[in-house]
């Protein structure tokens, strides 16, 4: 009995180093400005990394796209739940990586994709949610200061008018494949 415990003790040592060994390389490839990151990831628990919250309002998910070379906006998608018993408003936005964001809506105009600049703030209604996806409702982030690496995470700020300033973080993602946001 004895031996057989120190083995299995044995064995869960040997696992424990060979998981910690796995991990280590992939921390150090991070580049260092984003171990703030990593370390605010890991406060919230796994299933909740991009979920944020602020009174009523959860947000889920944030993403946006890598940029190429020299493109100067950027369109931001997430989810907004709104639990609470009155309706709450999406009324700013702002990111350090940007001059200025704003939320827009896109609308097919006679066969052309159209956006426009949502300026009395977004309306989620009490017990329900809005999906700010491609070719529809999207965060616009304009006058990026620096292009977008896939790879890496945007911070911003949404304001909404009840629940207060909600800090996020986008992902982003790979270049895709759906039409480029022209202004
Ligand atoms: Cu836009």
């Amino acid at each position: 009995m004895t031996i057989q415990r120190r083995s299995v003790r044995a064995l869960t040592i040997a696992g424990v180093l060979a998981a910690g060994f796995a991990f280590l390389p992939g921390a150090q490839a991070q580049p260092a400005d984003h171990a703030g990151h990593a370390t605010a990831a890991a406060q919230q628990s796994a299933a909740d990394a991009s979920t944020f919250k602020a009174g009523d309002i959860t947000v889920t998910a944030p993403w946006t796209r890598a940029t190429p070379g020299g493109a100067k906006v950027a369109g931001g998608y997430l989810k907004i739940v709104n639990n609470g018993s009155a309706a709450d408003r999406l009324v700013k936005a702002e990111s350090a990586i940007a001059g200025h964001v704003e939320i827009h809506e896109m609308t097919m105009t006679g066969g052309v994709m159209k956006m426009r600049p949502i300026t009395d703030g977004l309306v989620i209604k009490p017990g329900q949610s809005v999906e700010l996806a491609p070719s529809g409702l999207h965060v616009m982030f304009m006058d990026l200061k620096q292009p977008l690496k896939q790879g890496e995470t945007v911070k911003a700020t949404l304001a909404f008018e009840k629940a207060g300033p909600l800090e996020v973080v986008f992902k982003v993602n790979a270049l895709g494949a759906t039409p480029t946001h022209k202004h």
